[in-house]
């Protein structure tokens, strides 16, 4: 029995023999830095930065830098002009965290532009934490928001084409493919067979570093295109898409959200960096971690982590090739690609 359990343990741990090794390089800034994932973490880092480089606190910071994807009418992959899950509604995920172990989460959010806001105001104005469905709704109407069609016609359109074959099957990096298609990009699908134009995963994570040397983070998403209505993934989930804790640092992901789920991904993150990791080598670990679980189909599908420290040091791990993250910093505005396991 004894035996047998051994070399089930060994069996498994076998694959992770593979595993690349890499230096663990990590990068840090002096004075303030935001990073959030994707190259559309550029503009919405370049929001950040007002905030920031004004000394303000990088809680607010993070709140104005995704409102620019969630209000993005050609950004299928985040708030207004999100894609819809399969009945063909937009339902909105964020959540966002504070220098103070505050906390708030919207989830499954319909009509409402800029659910990063809401979910700042159930931080702040409710005895709770995360706020669901209609009574999300009923709370940020309560609160002055305006109700409004999220569905464009363009993500109409793509929702319709989908229907003809209505097959669930995420597509690997979504977010810089739809990016290049946007600016017309010849090959930006050219690797992924899409019935109906099957665009399927999306989010921006950033976290933040201020100059009183707190932290901040936010994470919005229309998550999985085409999901079952009532799908939630990792990004609004405190722990999984998004965890600050201002004495270790603050982690976000992006990707296929029940993989990150399962292991608690963002949390998994910043209690490796108390531990004395780099924030490199805590994304390389999380990820490890999706792999250990299942090899065979971690190879499918894509997970990205993104991590900060309380000195400013930075690192980013996926899956996958092709995960890619912005940084700001008073030297620099840069577009990185993460390392990866494949
Ligand atoms: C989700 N993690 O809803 C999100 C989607 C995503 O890159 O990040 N895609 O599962």
């Amino acid at each position: 029995m004894q035996r047998r359990k051994f070399l089930g343990l060994s069996a498994l741990a076998a694959p992770l023999l593979a595993l690349k090794k890499d230096p663990g390089f990590t990068t840090s800034a002096n004075g303030p830095i935001v990073i959030s994932t994707w190259d559309f973490g550029k503009a919405a880092n370049a929001e950040a930065w007002k905030t920031l480089s004004a000394g303000g606190r990088a809680v607010d910071a993070v709140e104005s830098g995704v409102k620019i994807p969630e209000a993005d009418p050609t950004n299928q992959s985040v708030g207004y002009g999100g894609l819809p899950d399969r009945d063909g509604r937009v339902t909105l995920d964020a959540c966002i965290m504070d220098e103070k172990g505050g906390c708030g989460s919207v989830m499954c959010l319909e009509h409402i532009m800029h659910p990063i806001s809401v979910a700042r105001l159930v931080m702040e104005k409710t005895p709770h934490v995360v706020l669901v469905g209609d009574g999300a709704l009923q709370f940020a109407l309560a609160q002055g928001f305006k109700k409004e069609n999220l569905l464009t016609p363009e993500s109409e359109k793509a929702w319709k084409e989908w229907l003809k074959q209505a097959k669930y099957e995420p597509v690997i990096n979504i977010e810089n493919k739809l990016q290049q298609k946007k600016q017309g990009h010849p090959s930006a699908f050219a690797d992924v067979h899409m019935p109906g134009g099957a665009f399927n995963h999306d989010t921006i994570g950033m976290v933040a570093l201020d100059n009183s040397g707190n932290l901040g983070g936010a994470c919005t998403t229309s998550g999985m295109a085409y999901k079952m209505h009532g799908r939630v993934g990792d990004s609004p989930i405190i722990g999984a898409g998004l965890y600050v804790d201002n004495e270790v640092g603050a982690a976000t992901s992006t990707g296929v959200g029940e993989e990150v789920i399962r292991i608690v991904g963002s949390h998994l993150v910043v209690e490796l960096m108390r531990q004395g990791l780099s924030p490199e080598d805590a994304c390389r670990q999380a990820v490890e971690r999706i792999i250990k679980r299942d090899e065979q189909r971690a190879r499918g599908l894509q997970v990205g982590f993104l991590a900060l420290n309380k000195k400013g040091e930075y690192g980013a791990y996926a899956i996958q090739k092709g995960f890619t993250y912005a940084v700001k910093t008073n030297n620099e505005e840069k577009i990185y690609p993460s390392k990866s396991w494949l």
